[in-house]
């Protein structure tokens, strides 16, 4: 199997964007991909509910914006006028066997593929280790980029139990490579994976760490602050970040969570600021969520106001002329 092999289908394209499953034809100023794996624990379950969410998000296009002449209140323009010329969906690229490793270096290697045409990519996961063979492919834009993260939990473990890959891992990940300049984590509450080694090691890495209660009380100026102006950024936003009484479709539910309002805002700010050359929204469990699907909706607004922001008139990419 190639790594360019075609993807899979989607049960239906993200708000109806036209699906382009050969990556050889990908050529696109923003684009979403599905990537359901992970390297998965001993003892979870296998395929997890995660693995459903590039598929459940897509379903809910209509919620997000049934006509592209609709008026975005979020973003202040007719939401088809704050997307780029050429948007795709790219479809899924699930592990349907064989070595992980193999799996991982496949998603790099499509990953590249976009970042090397100067695609702007949204990812949604599966579960927090898909981030990593993501993060892989940064070097393709051949400049530094800035880590955003927004998570209950600080994602720096090693390993867990031996697995290096897992959705414990990312931002230790995202440490090593020489390519990223630094990252702020937001929205840290209760406990999760890191122990005090973990937090003393993304302390010494001189990762920005602000908790829930600090932005509850302080705002975001601090975390704007805390992001060199006009750098490339990568946002990689775990569902549980968000408050679960507006994201319960998670498996790690955890009580102060940011808000839709803030988060959202938020992406709007950076988008403006700086270059969001990829988003990646994960751990999203569609069996979890309420009868009116507010989680996936809730995925397709922060990807809306993300994309919408950066590609608005003023915005900080360039609009090409619709051919
Ligand atoms: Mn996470």
């Amino acid at each position: 199997m190639s790594d360019l092999d075609p993807t899979h289908a989607p049960v239906r394209p993200f708000l109806n964007w036209p699906v382009v499953t050969d990556p050889r034809a990908w050529k696109a100023d923003a684009a979403l991909i599905g990537l359901p794996n992970s390297e998965p624990y001993s003892g979870d379950p296998w395929p997890n509910d995660q693995t459903r969410a590039p598929d459940a998000v897509r379903q809910q296009s209509l919620q997000v914006t049934d006509d592209i002449d609709r008026w975005d209140f979020d973003l202040g323009h007719v939401i088809g006028s704050t997307w780029p010329s050429r948007c795709v969906d790219c479809g899924n690229v699930p592990w349907t066997g064989g070595p992980f490793q193999s799996h991982m270096s496949r998603v790099t290697a499509l990953m590249r593929q976009l970042w090397r045409s100067g695609t702007q990519v949204f990812v949604v996961g599966g579960d927090h280790g898909v981030t990593i063979p993501v993060l892989d492919a940064l070097d393709a834009l051949g400049s530094s980029v800035y880590v955003l993260h927004v998570d209950a939990h600080l994602d720096w473990r090693e390993n867990v139990g031996g697995v290096r890959h897992g959705y414990s891992s990312p931002l230790y990940w995202a440490s090593q490579k020489s390519f990223v300049s630094g990252m702020t984590q937001i929205g840290l509450r209760g406990t999760g994976s890191a122990r005090r080694e973990e937090y003393q090691a993304a302390q010494r890495y001189g990762s920005r760490i602000f908790t829930a209660a600090q932005i509850h009380e302080h705002g975001t100026a601090a975390v704007m602050a805390s992001i060199p102006k006009d750098s490339a950024v990568y946002v990689t936003i775990d569902a549980d970040g968000l408050d679960p009484t507006e994201m319960p479709a998670v498996m790690a539910p955890v009580p102060g969570g940011l808000l839709f309002r803030q988060v959202a805002a938020l992406l709007r700010d950076v988008a403006r600021a700086n270059r969001i050359v990829g988003m990646d929204i994960v751990e999203v469990a569609p069996g979890r969520d309420s009868p009116n699907r507010i989680s996936c909706i809730t995925v397709g607004r922060l990807i809306a106001n993300a994309l919408g922001a950066s590609w608005c008139p003023g915005g900080v990419f360039e609009r090409p002329a619709a051919s």
